[in-house]
């Protein structure tokens, strides 16, 4: 590897990788199965807080106000500087999330404090149980503004059987007496309407030209789980095409091999593209083609 080390190699890799975890990618037509639209509490548990429809702070109709006066003399007898929260049991035909790609929401926030404290709300999301959790601190959430938050399901230890989603204020974070409340709306799962590659990754940033094959890490979504579709990948330099294949691709994260005849690829600074049947989108990735060292 002469003039490539192995950081390179390494940056090179990380190209491929897009903000696709992180949120949906742009443009990308989405489902919403709405969990809370804040019309009812119905199905939300409470300790030390209350959690009420309003119409005070809501992105439409109304939202859930999580409402906690901070007290830290109340609560529980062995802990009086507690942990207000609420939480939405999940119906138990509606745990397996596997089907969807985000949880949504978008949280307001009021207090009588000039600001949050840094850990103003957490968050969790239960598989099914504490021990199974996810968790963490909000910190998009801001004082007099929507927050939208966006967290990808890959978070959850098991996502075939998500039970709860809690709010949680820990009252040390706050003084004695203060006001602290979150709106609530727009809690909904979302799953990517079609087709869609969310990353392609070449498992080598540079392939020798004489390479009859090059294996490619591939994470699709958008398909049922028992619904394989057709990836068709195309390794160009410029315009002219070098190899191209059409692979099966199932939902999630999966390793391909593309076979091209040997003595097809060219030295340069070359692209892989991918498509998947049912979806417009082109996925580009550069790879670098070398000489041999061995012709
Ligand atoms: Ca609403």
């Amino acid at each position: 590897m002469r003039n490539w080390t192995p950081i390179m190699v390494v940056a090179a890799l990380m190209v491929a990788c897009g903000s696709w975890a992180q949120a949906p990618v742009d443009g990308a037509a989405m489902n919403r199965h709405v969990l809370a639209d804040g019309e009812s509490n119905e199905g939300w548990e409470i300790a030390e807080c209350t959690m009420e429809p309003s119409d005070a702070h809501a992105r439409s109709g109304k939202s859930l106000n999580f409402h906690v006066p901070v007290d830290h003399t109340a609560g529980e007898i062995k802990y009086p500087i507690g942990w207000p929260r609420t939480y939405l049991s999940i119906p138990e035909d509606q745990r397996d999330w596997s089907g969807h790609d985000f949880l949504e929401m978008w949280v307001y926030a009021n207090t009588s404090r000039e600001k949050l404290p840094g850990t103003a709300v957490g968050f969790t999301i239960a598989c099914p149980d504490r021990s199974n959790s996810w968790h963490r601190t909000l910190t998009e959430v801001k004082k007099g503004e929507w927050a939208r938050i966006v967290i990808p399901l890959t978070v959850c230890p098991d996502i075939t059987n998500c039970a709860s989603i809690k709010f949680h204020v820990s009252e040390s974070s706050y003084e004695h007496g203060d006001m602290v409340e979150f709106y609530v709306d727009d809690v909904a799962l979302l799953s990517y309407a079609e087709p869609t590659i969310l990353e392609l990754l070449p498992l080598t940033g540079l392939m020798y030209a004489d390479a009859s094959s090059l294996r490619v890490q591939a994470r699709v979504t958008g398909l049922a789980a028992d619904a394989p579709a057709e990836m068709n990948c195309v390794l160009k330099l410029g315009d002219k095409v070098l190899a191209e294949e059409n692979l099966t691709v199932e939902r999630g994260l999966q390793s391909l091999l593309m076979n091209f005849g040997a003595g097809s690829l060219k030295p340069g600074e070359c692209t892989l593209t991918a498509t998947i049947t049912g979806s417009e989108r082109v996925l580009t990735v550069p790879i670098r083609v070398v000489a041999s060292p061995w012709e």
